[in-house]
C-alpha cells in the first residue's frame, strides 16, 4: 500500500447518529472555551494564565492534520504528543476497538487469566522487537511502565541474591513520566520542586547536551564519551554491589531531542556490563518507528536489558504502555515465583486489539522502512539545507522523523539566548499562528510528525517552521 496519506483508509468524518450527536452537541469556541476554564485543569499548566487566553480546542483530525473549532486547518509536526505514528483516522485501529468492544471490552489478566488480544500482542511484539525480547508486562502509560521497570530491577536483584542493588542512575534533564515514580527518575528540576516526596535511591548524572555543555574544544565524540564516563565514576562512588540499573531514552525527546555522539551507547553499555548493572532503555519516544528503526536503541547500537515502551504502541489511539524484558530478566522473574506488581488493565484487551490493529500497519505497509530509507532522510536533508547558515539555527540533531532545531544568539560561538526559554516560546507563537504544531523546550524547536507523512507535507511544515524561525529571527533584530 502507498504511503500517501490522501490514498489510504481513513475514516470518514461520518455524520453522528441523531443520540450521539446530541450527546456531543457542537459549542462555539467562546462557550468551549468558557467550560474548559470552569471545570478543566490541564497537565503541565499554569491554568490562570491559560483560562484568561483560552485554549486552543481541536475537534477532528485525519492522516497528519488537525482541525480546530474555528475550521483552521493544523499540520501536526508533533504527532499528537510524540505518539500519533500511523496519522490520525485509520479505520483499522477504529474496526479493530470496536470489533473488540463487542466481544470483549474487558477482562483482567490476573488470577491464572488470559485473553486472546494480549496473547497475540505479546507474540506480535516479540515477532517485531529485536531477538532476546519475547516477554512482555503491559501497563496504561510510559509512567507506569517506567514504575514497572524499577519493579522489575528490584525483584531481578532479589532473585539474583544481590539484595544490595538498589541505586538507579539516571539522567539530568531526562524524562521517564510524571507519577512520583517516574517524575524521580527524570531529571526535570521544576518537577523534583513540586514532589511531596521522591522515590529513593535515585541518582542523575549529566546529560549528553553537547551544544549546550560542552566546554573547551571537544569534539561531540569526545564529549560524549565523557559524559557516558559519568556513569563510570558515579557507580564507584556509590559502590558497584549498590548499583542495580542505569536508565536513559536512547535520545533524550521532551529534553530537547538530545542526539548523542556514537561514542556514548557503546561507552554506556561497556560500563554496565563492567559493573553488572541492568541498562534500561526509555523507548516510549523512541520506540515503532521514530528514527528509521523498530527501537531507538538499534539506531544507536546497543542492547538493553529492559525495554520501556507507550506511545507509538497504540498510534496514541487508545492508552497503552509496556515493559520489554530481555530472555536473562525475563527467565529471572519467571523462575522465582510471584511478581507482586499488576494493574486492573493490565493488557486491557481494546488497547491490546488496538496495538495489533496499530503494528501491523507498521509492519505490512513496511512505514519504518520507509521512514530509515526515504521520508526520514528527506526530511533530515530538507531541514539542513532549509536553515544551513541560518542566524539563529545553531544545531540541527535527529534521524529519521524525530528532529531538534537549537535557536542561538550566536550559532558559530554555540551562544544560546540568555533567558533560556523566551525564545522559543517568541517562536512557538509564531508556529500556532502559522498553523504549525513545533513543540519548544526552552529554546530548542522540536519536530515529530506521524510516520506516515509524505514529502509534500514535509515540505509543508519546513516551509511553517522557517516562515516561524524567520519571525523570531526578525522580531529579534536578528538578520
Ligand atoms: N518516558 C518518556 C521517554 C517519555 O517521553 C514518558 C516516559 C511517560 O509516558 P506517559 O505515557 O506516562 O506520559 C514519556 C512521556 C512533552 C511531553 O511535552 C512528553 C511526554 C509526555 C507529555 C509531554 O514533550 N513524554
Amino acid at each position: 500500500m502507498s504511503y500517501r496519506t490522501e490514498e489510504v483508509a481513513y475514516v470518514q468524518p461520518a455524520q453522528p447518529a441523531a443520540s450521539a450527536q446530541a450527546a456531543q452537541q457542537k459549542r462555539s469556541t467562546a462557550e468551549y472555551r468558557a467550560l474548559d476554564a470552569a471545570h478543566h485543569i490541564h497537565p503541565f499548566s499554569d491554568m490562570g494564565s491559560l483560562n484568561r487566553s483560552g485554549s486552543r480546542v481541536i475537534v477532528k483530525a485525519q492522516g497528519v492534520y488537525l482541525w480546530d473549532s474555528d475550521d483552521n486547518k493544523i499540520i501536526d509536526g508533533m504527532a499528537g504528543l510524540w505518539c500519533v505514528n500511523v496519522g490520525y483516522g485509520r479505520k483499522e485501529l477504529a474496526d479493530a476497538a470496536y470489533r473488540q468492544m463487542q466481544e470483549l471490552p474487558f477482562y483482567n489478566t490476573f488470577f491464572k487469566t488470559t485473553h486472546p488480544p494480549v496473547i497475540e500482542l505479546s507474540a506480535l511484539l516479540a515477532e517485531l522487537a529485536p531477538e532476546p525480547f519475547n516477554h512482555f508486562f503491559y501497563c496504561n502509560s510510559g509512567s507506569e511502565g517506567n514504575d514497572t521497570v524499577l519493579r522489575i530491577v528490584h525483584q531481578y536483584w532479589a532473585t539474583q541474591g544481590k539484595h544490595s542493588k538498589k541505586f538507579v542512575i539516571s539522567r539530568k534533564n531526562g524524562y521517564h513520566g510524571s507519577t512520583i515514580a517516574g517524575g524521580t527518575l527524570g531529571g526535570m528540576g521544576y518537577m523534583h520542586e513540586q514532589m511531596p516526596s521522591k522515590v529513593e535511591n535515585i541518582v542523575h548524572i549529566d546529560q549528553p547536551y553537547f551544544f549546550g555543555e560542552a566546554e573547551g574544544n571537544l569534539t561531540p565524540e569526545e564529549f560524549a564519551l565523557a559524559r557516558a564516563q559519568q556513569l563510570e565514576a558515579k557507580i564507584l562512588e556509590i559502590g558497584a554491589d549498590n548499583v542495580a540499573a542505569f536508565i536513559g531514552e536512547p535520545f533524550q525527546g521532551a529534553g530537547g531531542v538530545i542526539f548523542p555522539a556514537s561514542t556514548y551507547w557503546p561507552e554506556i553499555q561497556r560500563i554496565c556490563r563492567k559493573y553488572d548493572i541492568l541498562l534500561v532503555a526509555d523507548e516510549v519516544i523512541g520506540g515503532f518507528g521514530r528514527t528509521g528503526e523498530w527501537f531507538a536503541h538499534q539506531h544507536f547500537g546497543f542492547e538493553p536489558d529492559l525495554i520501556t515502551l507507550a506511545k507509538g504502541l497504540t498510534s496514541g489511539y487508545v492508552p497503552m504502555g509496556a515493559v520489554g524484558l530481555h530472555d536473562r530478566v525475563a527467565k529471572a522473574i519467571i523462575e522465582n515465583g510471584d511478581f507482586n506488581h499488576g494493574l486492573t488493565y493490565s493488557g486491557h484487551p481494546v488497547a491490546a486489539a488496538v496495538a495489533v490493529a496499530n503494528l501491523k500497519l507498521l509492519r505490512d505497509d513496511k512505514i519504518v522502512e520507509r521512514v530509515k530509507t526515504d521520508t526520514g532522510p528527506y526530511f533530515q536533508k530538507k531541514l539542513r539545507d532549509t536553515f544551513a547558515n541560518h542566524p539563529i539555527i545553531g544545531e540541527i540533531s535527529g534521524a529519521g522523523l524525530v528532529a531538534g532545531l537549537q535557536l542561538a544568539e550566536d550559532p558559530k560561538a554555540r551562544k544560546r539566548f540568555a533567558n533560556g526559554g523566551e525564545v522559543g516560546t517568541i517562536c512557538r507563537d509564531f508556529c500556532f499562528k502559522g498553523n504549525l504544531i513545533m513543540r519548544a523546550t526552552g529554546d530548542r524547536m522540536l519536530l515529530s510528525p506521524p510516520l506516515v507523512i509524505n514529502k509534500l507535507e514535509i515540505d509543508e511544515i519546513v516551509a511553517k517552521a522557517k516562515y516561524a524561525i524567520d519571525a523570531t529571527a526578525q522580531q529579534l533584530g536578528i538578520s
